[in-house]
């Protein structure tokens, strides 16, 4: 098995750091990251977090129907979207994707906008809250269907890898998923076929209410990469630096031709499943607390702040910036008005069949 650029160790049983809690570099190489990076870094994370809590006051007003909160997994997806080469790797994320789609590029008002159902959503409003994609980023929109979107990102990869050009396929999901037919028949094949895949698993311990050693055996999900003949990685997933270097090194052996991996990122999710539940019926609040304590936005400023990068001060001054952009964002999408419900029967068909007319003009004289 080729070893990664940074000697992080395959199927570690401990979740790896580079970043300590109190925010020291650990790591036996250097940084290379400027003070740019790194804070941006961080903006991002923030960003994701303001969003997610956003979303969540959206529901909670009536305007949107379904979102699922990624609060605790901002560093994991900010380190794989700052390590994709948007517009040549090709993006298979999954619903609790906030953080990694904002950080995509994806313009916060096509965000707002998928989220609302309005008719600036580049997707028509035809998919769930919650689920974006978007074409010009090669990124496929979110399946909610658990897993189903792996065998689709094999393909993708396998297909990459007979075009030889370069490109890498990432996919994301929860350690759920992993239980699923449809993971280990995408994984599988990716593995036999020597695909340039990065399989991310964001593993927050939890499957709605199902804790992971009730529904998997195995100790911990990257060591399944083993029987894929992949090497399988087990990161702390609130160390944003320990998984942006990792996910770096992937993807280039990824495009490489180097072939497919498993990274399983440990996070924690502070908000319920989707806003349908009450976390606390499996779960205590002082786990909820002591996980709040290892916020890995805490964690990266810490980082920061011993570089003299961070303050209380700034944060506060960016809080109030990124609300701002929300606020812009949300009334834009809004202006537009809602998504109107003929576009349902667009784009499928080139001449739309009978039936389908038949049942356009029975909702439009609705
Ligand atoms: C095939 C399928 N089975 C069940 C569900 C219902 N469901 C939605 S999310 C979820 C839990 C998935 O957990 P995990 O993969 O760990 O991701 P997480 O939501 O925790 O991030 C389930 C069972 C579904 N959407 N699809």
């Amino acid at each position: 098995m080729i070893k990664d650029k940074y000697n992080f160790e395959v199927f570690s049983k401990k979740p790896i750091k580079l970043m300590s809690d109190s925010g020291e570099w650990l790591a036996d190489f250097e940084l290379d990251l400027s003070d740019k990076q790194l804070k941006e870094f961080y903006y991002d994370m923030l960003f994701g977090r303001l969003l997610d809590e956003r979303f969540g006051q959206l529901h909670r007003l009536g305007k949107v129907s379904f979102y699922a909160p990624s609060s605790g997994h901002e560093a994991a997806q900010i380190a794989i979207a700052k390590a994709i080469d948007w517009g040549n790797d090709w993006v298979f994320p999954y619903y609790r994707d906030n953080a990694l789609l904002y950080s995509s590029g994806v313009p916060i008002k096509d965000i707002m906008a998928q989220m609302l159902g309005t008719r600036l959503d580049p997707a028509k409003a035809r998919q769930m809250p919650s689920h974006p994609s978007s074409k010009k980023l090669n990124m496929f929109t979110a399946a909610s269907g658990i897993a189903s979107h792996i065998p689709a990102a094999a393909g993708a990869a396998i297909a990459a890898k007979i075009r030889n050009k370069g490109e890498a396929v990432i996919t994301t999901s929860g350690e759920g998923a992993t239980s699923e037919g449809d993971y280990h028949a995408g994984i599988n094949f990716a593995g036999a076929q020597g695909a340039p895949i990065v399989f991310i698993v964001q593993n927050n311990g939890l499957a709605i209410s199902v804790p992971y050693h009730k529904q998997s055996a195995a100790e911990n999900t990257s060591l399944k990469a083993h029987a894929y003949g992949m090497p399988g990685y087990y990161l702390d997933g609130m160390d944003i630096l320990a998984c942006y270097y990792l996910m770096k090194d992937l993807l280039e052996r990824a495009r490489a031709g180097l072939g497919p991996a498993l990274v399983e990122m440990k996070v924690y999710r502070y908000g319920p499943h989707s806003p349908a539940d009450d976390d606390m019926r499996y779960r205590s609040k002082e786990e909820v607390d002591a996980w709040r304590k290892k916020d890995p936005l805490l964690r990266m400023q810490k980082f920061l702040a011993k570089r003299k990068l961070w303050t209380k001060k700034q944060d506060i001054k960016m809080r109030e910036e990124i609300e701002l952009i929300l606020d812009k964002a949300i009334n834009e999408a809004e202006a537009e008005g809602f998504a109107p419900l003929e576009w349902m029967f667009d784009d499928v068909f080139k001449d739309k069949p009978a039936h389908l007319l038949e049942q356009q003009k029975m909702l439009l004289e609705d």
